[in-house]
């Protein structure tokens, strides 16, 4: 766990007030926090504490509408207007395009966060519905024809949430709970919206404003009704392990419709990042691959991954945002745990970690988080 500390210490020296992560595989189970979960309090990091998951929540999402094609409610190949007549101007736009990231819809929340802290004090305690949502994407000109391209895409989970509202007649929240939270017994994992609250013991979310050098805002308290399905599960390191292993080890979905989910595509031209169903396929530099998600939200970044066979999964958290240098070196925890790789550049010791962060190896452009912000 040398490696992940590093990684660790690394998004501290990077700007998180805290950062932890929780390796589980065949060997048990190992975590490690860092910094404070509430700078106000000095109360340290904590690795059972609750924090906002931002997009991971789509890998939950996407496992409840593959449940639902199971159950033979809809298929993934349709179009979406055939179950949410009118709703899309283009009939052409299927199910499977959504969880792709292909449908073309364009992404509102680039508009609505263009100015960090103004742009999330004006939504922080806004309920949004569904509908409201989409015509903010479609008051926008779409980015692709339907299927040719990937582009990540908030949207595409909006609609993803209508689509599973629609087909169960209950709120998002029951899906997650009756068929993800309760039969994994994931009991620090919870859909809220709209309450604004963390319940329990929680990180803080600190989100750093464009401006260099201002303060941080405390960003813990907000509705995320800006992303509902497509991010706003409050989730642990352990029930975020547990989910990932799950999932892999299927336990959540069949045969046919995991190998649906994890069929990627890539999502760059690295050749090393690619998007399956609402799920992430990470190959690392030792050639082990990873499945998962990563996350973004005022205050958090989150990464939860699993190997194939579901033996081994990492969670890390840190409770920052918007600031893509700490979220680089908290991706650092990823080839750390899987390869046993150090970080290129040591953590800046405690007593440095208030100053500017050194550019680092951790801290190269090339980082492929950074473009897609998640
Ligand atoms: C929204 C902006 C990021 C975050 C987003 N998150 O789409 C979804 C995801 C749920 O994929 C914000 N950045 C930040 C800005 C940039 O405001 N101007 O970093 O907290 O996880």
């Amino acid at each position: 766990m040398e490696g992940v500390v590093a990684a660790l210490n690394a998004a501290l020296a990077n700007g998180a007030p805290g950062a932890m992560a929780r390796y589980s595989g065949p060997d048990g189970v190992r975590s490690r926090t860092v910094g404070v979960r509430d700078r106000e309090a000095g109360a340290p990091m904590d690795i059972h504490a609750r924090f906002r998951i931002g997009s991971v929540s789509k890998a939950f999402s996407a496992v409840v509408l593959l449940q639902l094609v199971e159950e033979g409610r809809l298929e993934l190949d349709a179009p979406v207007n055939r179950y949410l007549p009118g709703l899309l101007p283009d009939d052409r736009i299927t199910v499977r395009h959504l969880l792709t990231h292909r449908s073309g819809l364009a992404d509102y929340t680039d508009a609505m966060f263009d100015k960090t802290v103004p742009g999330f004090e004006a939504v922080r305690n806004r309920v949004f519905s569904y509908r409201e949502l989409v015509d903010l994407s479609l008051a926008e000109p779409r980015t692709t024809e339907p299927g040719v391209a990937y582009k990540y895409s908030n949207a595409n989970f909006v609609v993803v949430g209508m689509l599973i509202e629609k087909l169960t007649g209950r709120p998002v929240a029951d899906a997650y709970e009756r068929r993800i939270f309760k039969p994994l017994k994931l009991r620090g994992t919870s859909y809220v919206h709209p309450d604004t609250r963390i319940k329990g013991l929680h990180a803080r979310g600190y989100l750093h404003p464009d401006e260099a050098g201002a303060p941080l805002v405390d960003s813990t308290e907000q509705t995320v009704s800006w992303a509902q399905s497509a991010g706003a599960v409050i989730s642990t390191p352990a029930d975020l392990n547990t989910f990932m292993s799950s999932l892999m080890r299927g336990r959540l979905l069949s045969p046919a419709m995991l190998e649906a989910m994890t069929t990627v595509t890539p999502t760059d031209a690295t050749n090393t990042r690619f998007y399956g169903l609402g799920l992430r396929r990470y190959d690392l530099s030792c050639g082990t691959q990873v499945f998962g998600h990563t996350g973004t939200v005022q205050g958090f970044y989150t990464y939860a991954f699993s190997t194939r066979d579901g033996r081994r999964s990492l969670s890390a958290l840190a409770n920052t945002s918007n600031h893509g240098a700490a979220n680089t070196a908290l991706g650092g925890t990823l080839e750390a745990a899987f390869c046993g790789k150090k970080p290129a550049v040591a953590a800046a010791p405690t007593a440095r970690a208030a100053s500017p962060a050194p550019s680092s190896a951790t801290d190269r452009p090339a980082e492929r988080d950074l473009p897609e912000r998640h």
